[in-house]
């Protein structure tokens, strides 16, 4: 493509893969969207707007001038940047991105580009990202930053708002020179290590305007990006927004982002809540096709998670307690698709580990791993170490399992193999 969409420098390209260390061994983050309008839970004028939450303004054409008077109500009292973090931690996500400009264009930091921020034009006065970049810090949680760099119906240059037609309209370029480059500079250097900066979403835009906000992600040389900054950017990482991909796709660095319940912003009627199988299975089928799992969760107007959220992220982290062994550091499954679970491995001296996460537990006690040619060293249950006993058949490894699933989120079992792993058709 175009010099345009050029890639990073050469040598922060060479660089990428070291970058993306910690990333890859990661697997599990938490994705956080916030805002003033999460003040009302998706409704506009207490009824209930269809698909609103964080797209309120938009779903309800709702003017600028108007719009800025939910930010006088914005006073998250509950908020508590250290305990919203250690619930993150206990969920063994290791790393936290959050919006900090939406498509709102309300800046959720002190910003010194937009007096329409949350120390500015709010009763609560305080930088939040700043509160949580710190506790991140202090509780060994990577830090990353959410900004909708072309859509900003607030600004008179920001793309998306068709609706007030009251302003005085600007260019793009005018809009990133005078309020996303400085607010993205002011992010990445008075917040600490940032660790992801996540674009959202990509439109066209001219090349003044793409070289001005791409170039100032080099001002933390170690942030990850995604994909999202302008059409045919790569970034570090592809973005995958609600669906797995059915197959591993072909990208080397790749997440899903997807929300707890319905909505990325909090809604007042939310209904949607997925349930902890069906998220702790999410990650586990994500990892076994080598991605990462971005869970988001939605903050009331109040600074507290719903119980919903917090039963859940807790469950999870229970899950996690016995079984991160299974997730962290791992790579996609080498085995064909598993009609009983999903399988995600891991290279160890000599050999090869492979977790198989077992959903459907076989009433018979059987297993079939299919396609495997090797002698297994040593096959258990990851839960308690207990043995499992093994046979090598033509058509891959039978196992004998326990008659009952000692899990009912994912059981993992644990195959050592010596040396190097074979599969194919016998
Ligand atoms: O931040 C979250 C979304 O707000 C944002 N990206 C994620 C991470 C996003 N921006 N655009 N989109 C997602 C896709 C747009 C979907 C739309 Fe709609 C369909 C816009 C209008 C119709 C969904 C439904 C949003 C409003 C109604």
């Amino acid at each position: 493509s175009s010099t345009l969409f050029a890639q990073k420098p050469e040598s922060r390209e060479q660089t990428r893969d070291e970058r993306m260390a910690w990333w890859r061994e990661a697997k599990f983050g938490m994705f956080v969207h916030w805002g003033v309008y999460s003040v009302t839970g998706g409704q506009y004028k207490g009824k209930e707007l269809p698909n609103s939450a964080e797209w309120m303004m938009n779903r309800g054409n709702i003017p600028i001038a108007e719009y800025e008077k939910y930010a006088a109500r914005f006073n998250p009292v509950k908020f508590d940047a250290a305990e919203f973090v250690g619930l993150a931690k206990q969920a063994g996500m290791k790393y936290l991105v959050i919006t900090a400009k939406h498509h709102d264009g309300f800046s959720m930091f002190h910003s010194t580009a937009s007096p329409y921020n949350v120390v500015d034009a709010t009763p609560f006065k305080r930088d939040i990202m700043k509160e949580l970049a710190e506790a991140c810090q202090e509780q060994g949680i990577r830090f990353g930053f959410y900004y909708s760099q072309c859509q900003d119906w607030h600004h008179p240059g920001g793309m998306g708002n068709n609706w007030d037609k009251t302003i005085q309209r600007v260019s793009f370029d005018q809009y990133v020179r005078d309020k996303a480059a400085p607010e993205i500079k002011q992010l990445l250097t008075e917040y600490g290590p940032i660790s992801i900066f996540w674009w959202d979403t990509p439109r066209d835009m001219s090349k003044e305007a793409f070289d001005s906000l791409h170039s100032s992600t080099g001002l933390q040389p170690d942030v990850i990006t995604n994909d999202r900054l302008g059409k045919d950017y790569p970034g570090d990482h592809k973005t995958f927004e609600r669906k797995i991909p059915p197959q591993a796709p072909a990208d080397k660095y790749w997440e899903v982002c997807m929300p707890i319940s319905g909505s990325w912003g909090y809604k007042k009627i939310d209904t949607d809540f997925k349930s902890p199988t069906t998220l702790i299975r999410n990650l586990v089928d994500i990892a076994s096709k080598g991605g990462n799992y971005l869970l988001n969760v939605s903050p009331t107007g109040e600074g507290n998670l719903l119980p919903q959220s917090v039963e859940r992220l807790k469950l999870i982290g229970q899950w996690m307690k016995v079984n991160s062994e299974s997730i962290y550091g791992t790579s996609a499954s080498p085995l064909p698709k598993l009609a009983w679970g999903r399988c995600t491995a891991k290279s160890v001296d000599g050999g090869t580990m492979l977790y198989l996460h077992v959903f459907d537990w076989p009433s018979d006690g059987k297993l079939l791993v299919p396609a495997i040619k090797n002698d297994v060293r040593q096959a258990s249950l990851l839960a308690h170490g207990t043995e499992v006993k093994t046979r090598l058949t033509d058509l891959g490894i039978e196992l004998t399992l326990p008659g009952e699933a000692p899990d009912p989120y994912a059981s993992v079992i644990t195959i050592s193999i010596d040396g190097e792993l074979e599969v194919g058709i016998h």
